[in-house]
């Protein structure tokens, strides 16, 4: 069998306070994406740092950090048919304000600082790859095979 393509993404905590965590993962399965890894965790600032190493420097960055170590995130793996660019157009603008509604951040944020979720870039060819590896060992993503497979692609 096939597989596809997978994408990292991580309710921040902002979205786990808020019990979005059912609704998001809601919205990637009814689009018909796999879940292929999930897990709880709290990052440390040595985990943050390394998840934002881009943004290291930047003016926005201590309270990026302060934030994304605030409560427990979710962490996921989630595989389909051009997975990162997906579920990039499903999370929407990185400001919610400019966000479209029906994405989540336009359905759920309002402001650039609390923007619910994170998803790996798709224009950024490595960042899948190194995203996931800061929080997933090889081990702990899943390859099978869903009965639905076959009415989803042809
Ligand atoms: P993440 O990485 O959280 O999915 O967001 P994006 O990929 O959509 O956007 P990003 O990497 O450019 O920003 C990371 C994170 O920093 C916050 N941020 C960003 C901020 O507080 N002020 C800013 O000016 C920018 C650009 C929001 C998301």
């Amino acid at each position: 069998m096939e597989y596809h393509e997978r994408t990292f993404v991580m309710v921040k905590p902002d979205g786990v306070q808020r019990g979005l965590i059912g609704e998001i993962i809601s919205r990637f399965e009814d689009r018909g994406l796999k879940l292929v890894g999930a897990k709880a965790l709290k990052l440390d600032d040595e985990l943050a740092k390394e998840h934002y190493a881009e943004h290291e420097g930047k003016e926005f960055f201590d309270d990026l950090i302060d934030f994304i170590t605030s409560g427990p995130v979710f962490a996921m793996v989630w595989e389909g048919k051009d997975a990162t660019r997906q579920v990039r157009r499903m999370v929407g603008a990185t400001d919610p304000a400019e966000a479209d509604p029906g994405t989540i951040r336009g359905d759920y944020g309002l402001d650039m600082g609390r923007n619910v979720i994170h998803a790996s870039d798709h224009e950024d060819a490595g960042a899948n790859a190194r995203e996931t590896s800061v929080f997933f060992e090889d081990d702990e993503l899943l390859y099978y095979e869903q009965a639905t497979d076959e009415w989803r692609y042809e």
